[in-house]
């Protein structure tokens, strides 16, 4: 490389990435068009640019880096374990220590008895190998026309041809033909926008229970003795932060277990910490039959994740007496799992989970309320832990939307980036999921741009 400026090199990688690169949920086109931000380097929450610009990461990147950026202790774990065994598998009846060590570290935080654990790269992976797994455990109960998959609206479980399906973002499928055959929705219990969806004026209680009953009756519809499972997030994540009501878990679990349909539970944002606990499961109550957990399980420093079972599941498949046709080459993979294992003991020495629940997860919460509960453009601030949602509406008192082409959530969100902030518009929907170890002043800072940058489009609309 020639070029002499730090600007310089920024056009020559935005040329490369023109030329060659196609990046994920993007249009080609447009980015080509517009051009991309070269994120060169990041320390604790704040991310910078190849232009010198810092950003502060409200989104914990993909709501995965818990731990923050640039934590020393998980980048000397994984050159450790580069140098020690950069590289082995599991198959021909070998292991290694930094992986055992996960897994036993694993059963020792994994909510409802679950004490195995199978390993996979990423959270589309792990939810694909749940879903045989799923499959797997009708076969042998001898009940193989248990096959169907039920998930919900707005969910988002990854981009493999079963973890499309089983999600219930509607813009996934089509490009791809998906659903597959063998994959129903149900309603998701997002109460903000009961209203506009048409089911009137009800109270959050009895908007959870009329969602759980939804289940129900698409349980008895399709008949009980065809469907298998039931995939869900504690709470949904990109499919805007949905909090479901208090009477919502309970009732879908007595459903689950009364119809004898497997809970499968995707902790892939909700995992290590995010709420004020290890799992969403243990924020909730939840006894999953299944569980796939990623983002987090490293801090994102290292592709990892894991699919982790309960009594039931794991009695069939470990007395089964034959092999299990299943797992991947790098199913985990010695560095990364090195990685986990310092990430998790990070997590647990550095007191995070505590400090969500107790101290900055609430102070980001109350802060938010504060600051913008009563703002014209504002119709609900809600959260939990270190996740939190803004909705922005036209009318206030009515929970109703903005007409979708007028994006009004990206508006939004370009001036958050333009001010040095990371916040995530999902629709109208703005979204934050910080590093657990963010400290007050940065809440502060994410408050105050998070305000300006809503100040600003609500002058754009004429509500200011
Ligand atoms: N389950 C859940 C709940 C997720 O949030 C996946 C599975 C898939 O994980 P992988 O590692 O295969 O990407 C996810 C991923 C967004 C966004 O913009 C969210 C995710 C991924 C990319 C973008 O909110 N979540």
């Amino acid at each position: 490389m020639q070029q002499s400026s730090t600007h310089n090199l920024t056009s020559h990688w935005k040329a490369l990435d023109a030329a060659h690169h196609i990046h994920p949920f993007s249009d080609a086109g447009a980015l080509v068009r517009e051009g991309v931000r070269v994120i060169t380097r990041a320390d604790g929450v704040y991310l910078w640019d190849s232009e010198g610009h810092r950003l502060i990461d409200g989104m914990s990147g993909l709501w995965c880096v818990q731990v923050g950026y640039g934590n020393r202790e998980l980048a000397d774990a994984g050159y450790e374990a580069l140098r020690t065994l950069p590289y082995y598998n599991h198959f021909f009846k070998t292991t290694n220590p930094y992986t055992v060590e996960l897994a036993a570290k694993l059963a020792t935080i994994l909510p409802a008895h679950h004490k195995h654990v199978l390993f996979a790269n990423s959270g589309s992976e792990a939810n694909d190998s749940a879903l045989k797994l799923i499959r797997y455990f009708w076969n042998r109960q001898r009940r193989p026309e248990k096959k169907i998959h039920l998930s919900r609206d707005y969910s988002y479980h990854g981009v493999t041809m079963a973890a499309a399906s089983l999600s219930g973002l509607t813009p996934m499928h089509p490009q791809w033909d998906l659903p597959l055959p063998g994959f129903a929705k149900v309603p998701a219990p997002y109460w903000f926008g009961a209203e506009a969806a048409g089911y009137g004026d009800v109270a959050p209680e009895e908007f959870g229970r009329m969602m759980a009953e939804r289940l129900e009756a698409k349980i008895r519809e399709l008949g009980p003795d065809r469907v298998a499972s039931f995939s869900a997030e504690p709470i949904q994540g990109a499919g805007g932060l949905i909090f479901p009501p208090a009477t919502y878990w309970p009732e879908v679990q007595r459903i689950c277990r009364q119809y004898d349909v497997l809970l499968h539970i995707d902790e892939v944002i909700t995992g290590f910490g995010r709420t004020g606990e290890w799992f969403g499961s243990d924020t909730y109550g939840i006894a999953p039959d299944v569980m796939t957990m990623a983002k987090g399980l490293s801090s994102g420093y290292q592709p990892i994740s894991a699919i982790s079972l309960g009594p039931v599941m794991a009695e069939t498949i470990l007395t089964a007496n034959e092999e299990l046709v299943h797992g991947f080459t790098y199913s985990g993979h010695p560095v990364a799992a090195a990685v986990a294992v310092k990430n998790l003991e990070v997590i647990e020495r550095e007191g995070l989970i505590p400090r969500v629940k107790h101290t900055i997860g609430p102070y980001l919460q109350h802060r938010l309320k504060e600051a913008l509960a009563a703002h014209p453009l504002v119709g609900e601030v809600r959260g939990h832990g270190l996740l939190a949602a803004i909705e922005l509406v036209p009318d206030k008192p009515q929970r109703r939307f903005f007409p979708r082409d007028m994006d009004v959530g990206t508006r939004c969100r370009n001036y958050c980036f333009a001010s040095g902030l990371v916040m995530r518009a999902i629709r109208d929907t703005m979204v934050l999921a910080p590093p657990l170890t963010i400290s007050e002043p940065e809440v502060e800072e994410i408050v105050t741009k998070a305000r300006d940058a809503i100040d600003r489009t609500a002058k754009d609309l004429g509500k200011l």
